[in-house]
């Protein structure tokens, strides 16, 4: 039983399903559901088809309504369907009777999440935080996946044969998740020490929301070189390093990205490495401003700012991806006034919004890259200046 960790298997073909209810409109489903496919892409899955159903709220017993369950079924019997993914938070129940009415492998998106957190795991602390953040998600789910046993035990007078066995399944998951949290609080010591170590340097991190460029900036801004590929969290551990501009030296840090409907006990575990942000005295906030729903992912990383309670820190805000931007925005035949027009708009709006604080930058194509290090370069100094008042060397 405790091997309900499912992993998701490479060209795996999967279909979706996804809500429209009180509080998600037709719109939002469909952005998620993209959202959905890509992480399920990126966990190595093959989306064949999406189901959506308009419900006031999601049934108790199998997340959507019976005819709904049945369609699905009539589907994914003829269509070598091998896995079946809900968009939000499933109950142990749910699982279970859904998995029963479909003989087909179910998760939800919190699940494929630690599946893709779990195979892009490569450091200790990682790979803790990940097996931590699948034991805790479980520990609730335990009852609903034994319930089917409960009840074919179960008799007047009589608990039923799960019982114990939930009770044994939840005893050694919870010693799983309170060695897993000594471990990671050691690893968390060490790692505070050799932050520690950084002395007085002025730290700067890149946050944001997943896939929107981070990585690929950190490369262009130091001379490391980090992983960036066109997934959903490429990244995992934190990465810093030391950069120069001007003769003025300071850290900067590489995170994990943020992603909206984050299961909360995840967040929690992977605090560690947002301890990093924490750390921090300067933020940029990088953006994918070609996505279509780049406004909102700003609303889900602000969030998550406000949650590490960092969002007074000073705060750049990059708009990337601008040559995409152009390329999906601006159709041929519009004239080079319009478009001028349209930037100009753009630029306004943000600078307003931001205090002025942003700059709009390609990190591929490297446009607007100088005035980006001058704007960090800005930050830093003036930091330098506030922190050590009387220590200039620093800044020359
Ligand atoms: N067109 C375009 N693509 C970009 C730009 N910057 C980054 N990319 C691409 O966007 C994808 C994601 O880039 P990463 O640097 O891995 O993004 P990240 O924010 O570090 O992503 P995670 O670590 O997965 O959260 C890669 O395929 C990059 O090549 C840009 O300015 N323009
Ligand atoms: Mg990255």
């Amino acid at each position: 039983m405790l091997d309900k960790k499912k992993k998701i298997q490479k060209e795996e073909r999967a279909v979706l399903v996804g809500l429209v209810h009180k509080d998600q409109t037709e719109q939002e489903l469909q952005e998620y559901l993209d959202e959905l496919a890509f992480l399920a892409e990126t966990a190595g899955a093959v989306t064949v088809k999406r189901f959506t159903q308009k419900l006031l709220h999601p049934d108790s017993r199998h997340f959507v309504g019976k005819g709904k369950l049945e369609e699905i079924k009539q589907y994914v019997q003829g269509k070598d369907i091998r896995i079946v993914i809900f968009d939000d938070e499933l109950t142990g129940a749910q699982i279970y009777n859904i998995e029963k009415a479909l003989d087909v492998k179910t998760i939800d998106r919190s699940d494929l999440i630690l599946d893709i957190f779990a195979s892009r795991a490569k450091t200790a602390q990682a790979k803790a935080q990940v097996e931590l953040a699948q034991y805790q998600y479980l520990l609730p789910r335990l009852r609903g996946m034994w319930k089917h046993l409960e009840r074919l035990g179960g008799g007047i007078g009589t608990r039923g044969p799960g019982e114990s066995e939930i009770e044994t399944d939840r005893r050694i998951v919870r010693d799983k998740i309170s060695l897993l949290r000594k471990r990671l609080a050691e690893i968390d010591r060490q790692a505070f020490t050799q932050r520690k170590e950084r002395g007085e340097f002025i730290r700067v991190a890149l946050v944001g929301y997943t896939n929107v460029g981070k990585s690929t900036m950190m490369n262009l801004l130091s001379k490391r070189t980090v992983f960036a590929e066109n997934k959903l969290f490429a990244t995992l551990d934190t990465t810093t390093s030391k950069v120069v501009f001007e003769n003025t030296p300071f850290l900067l840090s590489d995170t994990v990205g943020f992603i909206r409907k984050l299961p909360h006990h995840l967040v929690e575990s992977f605090k560690s490495t947002l301890d990093e942000v924490r750390e921090a005295d300067i933020l940029l906030h990088v953006v994918d401003i070609s996505h279509p729903a780049y406004e909102e992912q700003m609303a889900v990383v602000n969030k998550t700012l406000q949650e590490l309670n960092v969002h007074d820190k000073p705060l750049l805000t990059v708009f990337n991806k601008m040559d995409l931007y152009e390329l999906l925005t601006f159709d041929e035949w519009l004239e080079e006034s319009a478009k001028k027009e349209i930037l100009a708009d753009l630029y306004k709006r943000w600078q307003h919004e931001t205090g002025g604080n942003a700059v709009f930058v390609s990190a591929t194509e490297k446009r607007n890259i100088d005035l980006l290090r001058n704007n960090i370069l800005q930050k830093v100094r003036e930091m330098y200046r506030v922190r050590y008042p009387y220590k200039t060397e620093f800044l020359y």
